[in-house]
């Protein structure tokens, strides 16, 4: 097939009528493995990536302060013994840039780069039953027919402005922290205004009110945050992962929560008490060490604290308290603590300085929720009558989550069904990897499997490797068409719906429920029965040849049972 991309001078060749066993899109963590093994397997394979640079998330988010809250040594490839001993990170939780250095790393190291194609959006996919296969259309004008398509194009991508009126009259600069600039941006001396405090925003705002001459936070819901404590990554803590890394990994996968299992620079196992069955003070001696170490480790807290509203009060209560101790002024306190909402029910956020950036005299505080933003004029943002002059807006508000990137490609599967008429109302799909009517299309990280609440390399690379044995099982020789049984499909939804009864989740608007989008369905997006047992049902639903699944082979229908 030859060369994709002159890696140096990024140009692109375009595809016409070119034969696939596989594409890919998408150049996140998830895509690029899933390119890794099909290579591996000798397919024709081909990569496709909106950006003209790898890296998914981590390539646009480059607002700043934007870092990860998983640990670094626990957000990294896990399927490769070498690749974990030569890269070292940094940081305890590593910024931005070094993450999209170590995502460079792995494409280099893997010889990826021949198969990747930058700068190209895949705007439309149809399934042609005739051949087969699917028929891919970019808006570069790429036409590839490909047998197998996995869209690897990552829960938290499809960036969301809200339609505020008078956007377009505005006459500062906009901004939005999913899509920021490549060069620095320095607002010295400028009147800034944040809409936003989700992971985002919190990150942000504490360098930006470094920077600017006033800096004002447009605020509806406050977060719950913890404090991240990033520091230099003890090389102590390197050296123990390191010569426990095998042992480590399958700690992360089958015996934490989360896929995260480092608490103070030790492995812990999540704790399996209910928050109401212990005495006070053994609550708060674990709630004290997570609050010590810091980041999101409070995920693998207590067992109930997200199905027990009065469990989860107790968290909530303790960390109310500890973030009013980071505010000087108790009126502004009382409107920066989260109420209204159980903690960990919209995403816990992790920041480096957030609450102490209210106590600086350049930064303030205007509170959205009873007054919403009424519109941006040509000068700022104006809310109940008043305007906040602003030389930049940066829109911090977040993403069309979990589903917005597939909806935005044109996708036609058997007899023409539109994937998004299939999804209206919630998206359904089998272990959250394929859809009724969408034969050979898979979905990595995508609705209906964990993404939201576990570590996404974890469970992309879980993810990855079972698509990559579904494929080999089935293979790329001959007309071949695999879909979910509509039973298996029925019976994972009722699965998703019976672990989330009683989950507080339902509780907040978050991205998680489609809550933050206006007009999209109120629906729970993920999977809530954990790591642990997405990876024993997806590996049950590998038994018996994927009996499923209906595997159609050439002309004749053979239904694997
Ligand atoms: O987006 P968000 P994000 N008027 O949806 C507000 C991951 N992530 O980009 O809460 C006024 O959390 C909205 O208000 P409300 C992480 O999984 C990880 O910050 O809907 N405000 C909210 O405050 C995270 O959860 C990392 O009431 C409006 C904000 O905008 C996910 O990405 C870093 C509004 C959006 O917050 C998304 O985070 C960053 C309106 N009309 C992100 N519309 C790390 O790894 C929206 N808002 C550290």
């Amino acid at each position: 097939m030859g060369v994709a991309i002159d890696r140096a001078s990024k140009k692109t060749l375009i595809l016409n009528n070119c034969d696939l066993d596989v594409l890919v899109v998408g150049a996140g963590f998830a895509g690029l493995y899933m390119l890794y093994r099909c290579q591996q397997r000798g397919y024709r394979v081909r990569l496709f990536e909106a950006g003209d640079g790898i890296g998914g998330t981590w390539y646009w988010n480059r607002y700043p302060g934007a870092r990860v809250d998983v640990e670094s040594m626990e957000y990294s490839y896990t399927f490769d013994e070498k690749l974990e001993q030569k890269w070292s990170w940094s940081e305890r939780y590593a910024a931005q840039p070094e993450l999209l250095r170590y995502i460079n790393f792995c494409a280099d190291y893997f010889e990826l780069w021949p198969n990747i194609q930058l700068d190209t959006f895949v705007e439309s996919a149809r399934y042609d039953e005739v051949d087969g296969k699917w028929l891919v259309e970019t808006t570069q004008g790429d036409r590839v027919s490909t047998k197998y398509c996995v869209m690897a194009t990552g829960f938290l991508s499809a960036g969301e402005i809200p339609d505020f009126d008078g956007v377009g009259d505005y006459e500062g600069n906009t901004y939005l922290t999913s899509k920021w600039p490549k060069q620095k941006q320095d607002f010295t001396g400028q009147e800034v205004s944040v809409i936003g405090t989700g992971s985002s925003a919190v990150q942000a705002i504490p360098i930006i009110a470094k920077e600017a001459a006033h800096l004002t936070v447009f605020q509806r819901t406050p977060p719950f945050s913890i404090p991240l404590r990033n520091e230099p990554l003890n090389r102590k803590f390197e050296t123990l992962v390191k010569s426990m890394y095998r042992e480590w990994r399958e700690r992360q996968r089958w015996q934490s929560r989360a896929g995260f299992i480092a608490v103070s620079n030790q492995p812990t196992y999540p704790n399996d008490n209910s928050a109401l069955e212990v005495s006070e003070e053994e609550r708060l001696s674990d709630y004290e060490m997570r609050w010590e170490s810091g980041g999101l480790c409070f995920y693998s807290s207590f067992i109930d604290l997200l199905t027990d509203q009065k469990a989860n009060d107790t968290l909530a209560d303790f960390v109310r308290k500890k973030t009013r101790e980071r505010i000087n002024d108790p009126e502004l306190a009382e409107l920066l603590l989260p109420r209204g909402y159980p903690i960990m029910a919209k995403r816990l956020c992790a920041d480096t300085g957030y609450y102490e950036a209210y106590n600086r005299d350049n930064v303030s505080l205007v509170s959205v929720k009873d007054f919403p933003i009424e519109r941006i004029s040509k000068r700022g943002v104006v809310v109940a009558g008043k305007e906040y002059p602003s030389d930049a807006i940066i829109f911090a508000t977040g993403f069309d989550a979990v589903t917005g990137a597939i909806s935005r490609i044109d996708i036609q599967g058997r007899g023409g069904r539109d994937l998004n008429d299939h999804w209206q109302g919630a998206p359904r799909a089998y272990l959250g990897l394929l859809s009724v009517g969408f034969p050979n299309l898979f979905f990595l990280d995508g609705p209906c499997a964990n993404g939201a609440l576990v570590s996404p390399m974890l469970l992309s690379e879980h993810q990855v490797e079972w698509v990559d044995r579904c494929m080999a099982h089935i293979g790329v020789e001959g007309k071949i068409a695999v879909e979910p049984k509509q039973e298996s499909e029925e019976e994972w939804m009722r699965h998703m719906t019976e672990v989330a009864k009683d989950s507080l989740l339902h509780k907040a608007n978050s991205w998680y429920m489609g809550a933050n989008i206006p007009g999209k369905p109120r629906a729970l997006l993920s999977y809530l029965g954990g790591l642990e047992n997405y990876r024993q049902q997806t590996v049950a639903g590998e038994v018996g040849g994927y009996n499923k699944l209906k595997i159609r082979r050439s002309s004749s229908t053979k239904t694997v049972e």
